[in-house]
């Protein structure tokens, strides 16, 4: 990949003054009481723990979506920061303009602290299909700034519908199980960050993280996304209660067996190198234990999950960058 100067991952690193144990995160709040997620939504957690990893001199946009409908009612919300609702496809666009006028404003010295961080948030619909666009745009511009899509998997405010970012064979409001056709969500997940990273070789820090596992990985990969400079990207994969049907107790658990069994490949990549956070080339937990443990799978039979299995196996065992670059042996230069 080309980048203009090389930054290496301990740069980065002590850059970002990583978080190295429990005790250095910092206590305070920035997204903290006054919402209506559900109890056990992992993506409030997203917002929460990027609001913390960025600290109080941060601004953010947030498209449509459970995060901005749950997330301010009338009069109440988490946000201790600046926060501005933006259209469903407006993530990366709204980033932009905000970064845009905020340097216009340092430029003219009207704005006397540092910019602050500028954070946009959207849905694997409002960002992963609707906002692709934008969020393209954004990342070709030498703004400072970070765009987190929080994948839920589903158009989960308007009561779950699929989307482009859901996992094959799911039962959602759009691809309901029946007798005659038993599976009817027949597409494999849209590949957001290595899609993005091929088409954008200028990005210095692109990632995609789960909120609860590793520990601390996340907040960390927020601090990284901020210290690396330009426009950067970050994919969580975010349990949903509601729309992933399980109880709100094991959201955890879900998510780091999203990780584990190799179904959403944790990486980050860093001046243009790939580095696994999980390295599910050596050890994968059979997607069987994540896929039962959720109701909108409750319809598989044996061959389905077999042909969940031999897909991740594929990613992980054929494609040219394991779980991030999904050329394989079947497309060639031709002669
Ligand atoms: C242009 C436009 N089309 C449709 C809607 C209706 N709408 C509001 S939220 C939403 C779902 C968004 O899904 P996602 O981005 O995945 O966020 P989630 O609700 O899952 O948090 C839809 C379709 C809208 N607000 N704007
Ligand atoms: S429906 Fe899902 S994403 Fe929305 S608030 Fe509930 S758990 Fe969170
Ligand atoms: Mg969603």
């Amino acid at each position: 990949m080309m980048v203009e100067e090389e930054l290496t991952k301990e740069e980065l690193e002590r850059r970002a003054k990583v978080y190295r144990g429990v005790h250095d995160i910092d206590l305070e709040e920035y997204y903290t009481s006054g919402h209506r997620t559900c109890q056990g939504c992992e993506s409030a957690l997203v917002m929460r723990s990027f609001a913390k990893a960025s600290g109080p001199n941060t601004v953010v946009t947030g498209a449509t979506g459970c995060m901005y409908v749950a997330n301010t009612s009338y009069m109440s919300t988490p946000w201790a920061v600046p926060w501005m609702h933006t259209q469903l496809g407006a993530g990366g666009s709204s980033a932009v303009g905000m970064a845009a006028g905020l340097r216009a404003l340092k430029n003219k010295g009207k704005l006397k602290k540092d910019i602050p961080h500028v954070i946009a948030f959207c849905g694997d619909l409002g960002g992963g299909d609707m906002g692709l666009g934008a969020i393209s745009g954004a990342l070709q511009t030498d703004y400072d700034l970070l765009i987190i899509i929080y994948d839920n998997e589903s158009a989960a405010n308007t009561d779950i519908q699929a989307t482009g970012l859901t996992t094959w064979g799911a039962q959602t409001t759009f691809t309901p199980t029946g007798s005659v056709h038993r599976i009817m969500q027949k597409r494999w997940k849209k590949n957001v960050i290595g899609m993005m990273a091929a088409g954008h070789p200028n990005v210095r820090y692109l990632a995609t993280a789960c909120a609860t596992y590793p520990a601390g990985d996340y907040l960390n990969k927020v601090r990284k996304a901020l210290a690396a400079g330009g426009p950067t990207l970050i994919h969580t994969i975010d349990p949903c209660t509601k729309g992933w049907d399980y109880h709100p107790r094991y959201t955890g658990l879900i998510g780091e067996l999203a990780v584990k069994t190799g179904i959403f490949p944790d990486y980050e990549i860093i001046n243009g190198k790939v580095y696994y956070t999980y390295d599910a080339r050596k050890k994968r937990v059979p997607v069987r234990e994540y896929l039962e443990k959720q109701g909108r799978f409750s319809h598989f039979t044996e061959e389905d999950y077999e042909y969940v299995q031999s897909m991740v196996d594929e990613m992980w065992e054929d494609w040219e960058i394991p779980g991030v670059v999904p050329f394989r042996g079947d497309l060639k230069v031709a002669d």
